[in-house]
């Protein structure tokens, strides 16, 4: 049986549905196969990936937490007053409240993100908490372009781009983005992004593997929104969460293994997976200093200010076009 998403099946439904399938029957087609990690942010994806921020192994949010916190002050005199903060990867905007709560006359906030279920309901509750603040979401996927909402096409932006969600990008990508960013913030913007430090392999790995299982979940919800949203019928038992770090390219790279030879039903057609043969589903890039500073000036930005934490875990940073 063919799956489609209960509600009326109309024009504006049916060539996304559509075009999700076939993009990741492209991905699966290739070799090694990948599924792009933004397909990761369903409503439940979004929902777990909130709950991956509270483990105690994932360091990565509540180390920004404590950077933002310490050093908000600085923070908010280099964004400066009247800002327009935009915001890409919003999800709940949790460490945005510490900037909204302290920005001089915001002129308002854009958060951009690719779950509309998770976005609305974020703006709900920002508009709830921040009565004077024009909230202006935006669903769409911000590495391809970074759309503004009318009448504030020309104007100068502080770009928010915090959680390491640069991270996913491969380091052309992540050029590419940083290029769209340096023409969208214009001269009188910056970009505000926070990402993550090389460290032990022991305490990457162990924030990617949780003693919960969160993580795991998190990738398996994939297959089940293929399942849903993609005409497939993966047997969720029949793949594993596998993630390690890769020290030649800094990297976390996480994968869906089959634990067995098997053929699976995506789209309209057949994919067969060898026992071990596995889905590239993210990476997660870590840096040093030097190494973003570089990337960051290849691309047109020069970096202001950076704030760290004890352990030099994480770094927050301000840079200008
Ligand atoms: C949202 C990309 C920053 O790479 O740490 C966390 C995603 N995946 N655990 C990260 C993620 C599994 C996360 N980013």
């Amino acid at each position: 049986t063919c799956r489609i998403p209960p509600g009326p099946i109309n024009a504006a439904v049916e060539p996304k549905v559509n075009g999700f399938a076939r993009e990741v029957v492209k991905g699966l087609l290739e070799s090694p196969k990948r599924i792009d990690s933004k397909h990761l942010y369903d409503e439940r994806g979004s929902k777990l990936f909130d709950k991956i921020c509270q483990l105690p192994e994932y360091y990565l949010t509540r180390t920004e937490q404590e950077i933002m916190q310490a050093n908000v002050a600085d923070i908010v005199r280099e964004v400066g007053p009247n800002a327009l903060l935009v915001e890409l990867g919003s999800g709940s905007s949790q460490k945005t409240r510490l900037l909204l709560d302290r920005l001089e006359a915001p002129r308002a906030y854009v958060p951009i993100d690719i779950s509309a279920e998770h976005l609305r309901a974020t703006a709900r509750r920002l508009r709830a908490k921040y009565p004077a603040l024009e909230v202006k979401p935006i669903v769409g996927d911000f590495t391809h372009q970074i759309e503004m909402p009318a009448g504030f096409a020309d104007t100068s932006v502080c770009i928010y781009f915090p959680g390491s969600t640069i991270g996913n990008l491969p380091r052309d990508d992540a050029k590419k983005l940083l290029r769209i960013i340096a023409d969208r913030c214009g001269q009188d913007g910056g970009l505000l992004i926070g990402f993550d430090l090389h460290k032990s392999k022991s305490v990457l790995e162990a924030a990617y593997n949780d003693s919960q299982g969160v993580t795991a979940a998190f990738s398996i919800n994939l297959l089940r929104r293929l399942n849903r949203e993609a005409n497939a019928n993966f047997d969720i038992q029949r793949f594993r969460h596998v993630a390690f770090y890769n020290p030649s390219m800094s990297r976390i790279e996480i994968y869906l293994e089959s634990i067995q030879d098997q053929v699976v039903r995506v789209g309209g057609g057949d994919i067969s997976f060898a026992r071990h043969e596995r889905i590239l589903t993210e990476y997660s890039h870590k840096y040093t200093l030097a190494g973003f500073s570089e990337m960051a000036e290849e691309s047109g930005l020069t970096p202001t200010s950076v704030w760290l934490d004890q352990r030099n875990y994480f770094a927050v940073m301000y840079l200008e076009a």
